[in-house]
């Protein structure tokens, strides 16, 4: 007979709007029975998906798929990051508008979704470039500086001269533009700033309850960076006073000169007139390097002598006062003492200009150190000598005791510092939320009225890399306060504002008079579980953590965490080919791992897949080849979601192969499953219907649990795939049971469908199934069965039986489980007493034999 074979795209499109239509993916807020809130990190709208972007959303896709079966009420919504630099720089190399641009890659983003056969709550569909929700994030920063919260502050900055903005440091990589390779230039602005330090504590202490995996945890915590401490004051002989932040205090008695960082606001003050000339030079070249240079402790140490000298205040002895830039402006206090015996940098430094090095702490069984012969500087740990009335104290307690000390000679007091700093929001580009301020002569910083929002982005046609201050006329305005003549700011909101609040947009997305409705976030924040890329494991997070606090803290939101579970996932990465003439090459430019260009031989790696390394998939083409199925089949198949993967177009025809077989199977046994119903009756099983159940139990249970803390959902694939190869060889096999066939087809046909839902619900209804699979509870496994029979095992001791075990068959297969039941029968334990036991032969599912003596 000629069966209707596996075609996907006769059978794909119907449901995908299906789907849509019967609504599965939209939920009713107000009244949620079991809510679940699930998101995917919104993406940014810059060109179209590829198949790793596709790895998010299809993971995204199959959890919420269970959920729904589960009988969840999921809120499962999807937006848009939509202002910043990538879109503008885009629309620029194209000469659009990067509105245009944004919109027109956001409607084909919604149709590469529908493709895949991922549905969401697209009435919650949030753009944060739209009015309607800047408005609301100018209305955050209006409320964070009615707070104290957010702050102007004249800052150097790092500038790019070539995307004419600053900056954030962790946009400065390896020191250069992360977008545009350029070496960024140090300025002085005007900035706006959010008080992100005054969380430091809370954002740190908080992640022991967030269910997050640990290296996100670590990274947030060495991001904000705490360190605990002293700050020590210091007299000038001419009567300033230094304060400066050591994690030693301990060290103290070792100090031998001072460090200013060369923007210390005393280094003027502390410079004499005959070395002014010498520092003025150094500050102005200081400016130039970058932080991390700075920070090296390789590179070679610059500096400059004040001429100034300062008293160390527990030896009294004068020391003398350097600038130099490896102290930073912005931590601590901005301002060291120099421990050349005991800290790397100043060991270094002190060599370099010749400067006293003291040995205090003495290794622990060591010898002594001596530090004329010293090739390095000793940061172990060790007992504190030369230190005074506190030499001879060990290393244990040598800091606790030095902090005690200087309390009490009201010289220093302990300190935590953090590494965290304010965060820099302020833009000149023009794509972003403009900031709603306004500078008057008269009245000063004026905040625009809450009713006055949005601040508008001027409608002007685009013409490349500009500011809203290149706009003509958009600073100029009036006064909220006095109606005089006034000045707009003409900054606009680093994107990752945008970012740090959206999540609670879905839940109230229409609301017209408020961001969001307390009442309803309140109901289903936090996150249940929040999934994306490891890159945003610092930045995004940390931000939206901070917001989130700052509105618990003024009273918006009853929580204080955005996200309870947070699930990263890996890259999906691909063969890359490097000419060294022609640079990276598409496939098609390769022929036998040359260059089509010039015959050259191309160096092959894996890298993400990324438009620039030109080794990108694209879904089109998957689909229409295998169809979305396949996709998504592979793609979740091809290793857990959280780990990196390697795209490989023989792992796509596996997937399609394994389909065509589940296809083959459900469709060649329709024929005899007509007018068969109910469930089989295990008690009239012979030995191969037993094993059959069992594995589908086991399969049901194995495939739920894969959905829960591990998310292996590759392994879950496995599961599905094992029972599907036992079921096709059971329908071969002599007068098989139709009921049972039916109910292990169907259940299948259930715990696929997260997956390929398209396959799932056409050979759902080929069964004969009336309710949609989303309608459709998802199967539940049988304890009982999944243990299987029970077995006995006589248990022999020097070789007479003793007792017989009842074990589940799967625990009498495996030798080591039998083993041990053996050992802890109490009848066993009872005989052994008194006995040493010389050896345990546990033969599988047959008898257990124990030796003894
Ligand atoms: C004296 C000392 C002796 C130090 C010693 C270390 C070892 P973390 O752990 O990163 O917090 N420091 C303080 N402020 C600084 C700044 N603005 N720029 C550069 N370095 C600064 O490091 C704290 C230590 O880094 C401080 O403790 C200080 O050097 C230095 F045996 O003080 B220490
Ligand atoms: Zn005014």
């Amino acid at each position: 007979m000629n069966q209707e074979s596996y075609d996907p795209h006769a059978i794909e499109e119907k449901w995908r709007d299906f789907w849509r239509e019967r609504g599965y993916f939209r939920v009713d807020t107000a009244h949620p029975k079991r809510k679940f809130y699930y998101l995917n990190m919104f993406p940014y709208p810059s060109g179209y998906l590829h198949v790793g972007h596709g790895r998010n959303y299809i993971i995204g896709d199959a959890i919420v798929r269970f959920l729904l079966m589960r009988g969840h009420d999921v809120l499962n919504p999807m937006g848009w990051d939509a202002f910043g630099l990538p879109a503008e720089n885009a629309a620029i190399e194209r000469g659009i508008h990067p509105r245009d641009w944004t919109l027109a890659n956001i409607a084909y983003a919604k149709n590469q979704f529908r493709a895949w056969g991922i549905e969401y709550d697209w009435e919650r569909e949030v753009t944060t470039c739209l009015p309607d929700y800047y408005r609301w994030t100018q209305w955050l920063f209006l409320k964070l500086h009615e707070n104290g919260l957010a702050y102007k502050k004249r800052a150097a900055v790092n500038y790019c001269p070539n995307c004419k903005t600053v900056l954030a440091n962790e946009q400065v990589v390896g020191g250069a533009c992360e977008r545009c390779g350029t070496p960024p230039e140090q300025r002085e602005l005007d900035q706006w700033f959010f008080r992100i330090t005054a969380y430091a504590d809370r954002l740190l202490a908080d992640l022991a309850d967030l269910a997050w995996p640990d290296h996100v945890k670590k990274m947030q915590e060495n991001w904000i960076g705490r360190s605990e401490g002293a700050t020590i004051a210091f007299r000038c002989e001419g009567g300033e006073e230094i304060r400066v932040f050591t994690t030693r205090p301990d060290t103290l008695w070792g100090a031998t000169f001072l460090v200013l960082a060369p923007e210390h606001p005393l280094v003027d003050a502390l410079t004499v007139p005959e070395r002014r000339a010498e520092v003025e030079g150094y500050r102005r070249a200081a400016g130039c390097a970058s932080e991390i240079e700075r920070l090296s402790a390789e590179r070679e140490k610059t500096g400059v002598f004040t001429g100034s000298r300062a008293l160390n205040p527990v030896t009294g002895e004068p020391i003398p006062i350097w600038v130099a830039d490896y102290v930073m402006p912005t931590y601590g206090t901005g301002a060291i003492m120099a421990v050349p015996a005991h800290d790397e940098r100043d060991f270094a430094f002190a060599r370099a200009f010749g400067l006293p090095i003291r040995v205090v702490v003495a290794p622990p069984d060591g010898p002594a150190l001596d530090a004329r012969a010293m090739g390095t500087a000793y940061t172990g740990p060790g007992t504190m000598v030369r230190s005074g009335p506190l030499s001879g104290t060990p290393a244990a307690t040598a800091i606790a005791r030095t902090i005690a000390y200087l309390e009490e000679q009201g010289i220093g007091e302990r300190t935590v510092v953090y590494k965290l700093r304010d965060w820099l929001i302020s833009r000149q580009r023009y794509w972003g939320a403009p900031i709603p301020i306004v500078y008057c002569d008269r009245c000063g910083v004026v905040p625009v009225p809450e009713e006055a929002l949005p601040v508008l982005l001027p409608e002007v046609p685009f013409i490349g890399k500009m500011g809203l201050a290149d706009i003509p006329g958009y600073a100029d305005t009036v006064c909220p306060r006095c109606g005089g003549e006034a000045r707009r700011d003409t900054d606009t909101m680093d994107t990752f504002v945008d970012s740090s609040w959206y999540f609670l947009r879905f839940v109230s997305p229409h609301a017209e008079e408020v961001p969001f409705v307390t009442e309803d976030v309140n109901r289903w924040l936090p996150v249940d579980l929040y999934v994306g890329g490891v890159e945003h494991a610092i930045l995004h997070l940390l931000y939206a953590r901070f917001i989130t606090k700052a509105f618990h803290d003024l009273g918006y939101v009853g929580f204080t965490e955005p996200f309870r579970r947070l699930f990263t996932q890996g890259m999906v990465c691909h063969t890359a080919y490097k000419c060294p003439q022609h640079g990276w090459l598409y496939p098609k430019e390769v022929d036998d791992l040359r260059c089509t260009k010039c015959g050259r031989e191309v160096a092959t790696s894996y890298f993400a897949m990324s438009k620039s390394k030109k080794n990108v998939v694209e879904p089109a083409d998957i689909i229409q080849r295998y169809g979305a199925d396949t996709e998504r089949l592979y793609t979740l198949f091809m290793g857990p979601p959280d780990r990196d993967i390697e795209w490989s177009e023989e792992g796509i025809r596996g997937a399609w192969r394994f389909l065509n077989r589940f296809w083959n199977l459900v469709v060649g046994q329709l024929p005899h499953l007509a007018g068969i119903a109910g469930e089989p009756d295990p008690s009239r099983f012979g030995p191969a219907e037993r094993a059959l159940w069992q594995k589908l139990h086991a399969t049901v249970k194995k495939v739920t649990e894969e959905f829960g803390e591990r998310l292996g959902l590759n392994t879950a694939i496995a599961a599905i795939m094992e029972l599907a190869n036992e079921a096709a060889a059971y329908v071969e096999g002599p007068d098989p049971d139709q009921r049972l066939v039916r109910a292990v087809l169907s259940r299948m046909i259930l715990l696929l469908s997260p997956f390929t839902p398209f396959l799932a619900e056409e050979l759902w209804h080929r069964l004969g199934e009336e309710k949609a699979i989303l309608d459709t509870p998802w199967p539940e496994y049988d304890p009982r069965a999944v243990a299987g029979d029970e077995v006995e095992v006589p248990v022999q001791i020097n070789g007479k039986v003793r007792t017989r075990l009842r074990l589940a068959a799967h625990a009498a297969s495996d030798p080591d489980a039998l083993r041990e039941a053996a050992l802890a029968a109490p009848d066993v334990q009872e005989r052994l007493r008194g006995h040493e036991v010389q050896r345990v032969i546990a033969v599988p599912g047959k008898l257990v034999s124990i030796v003894v003596r």
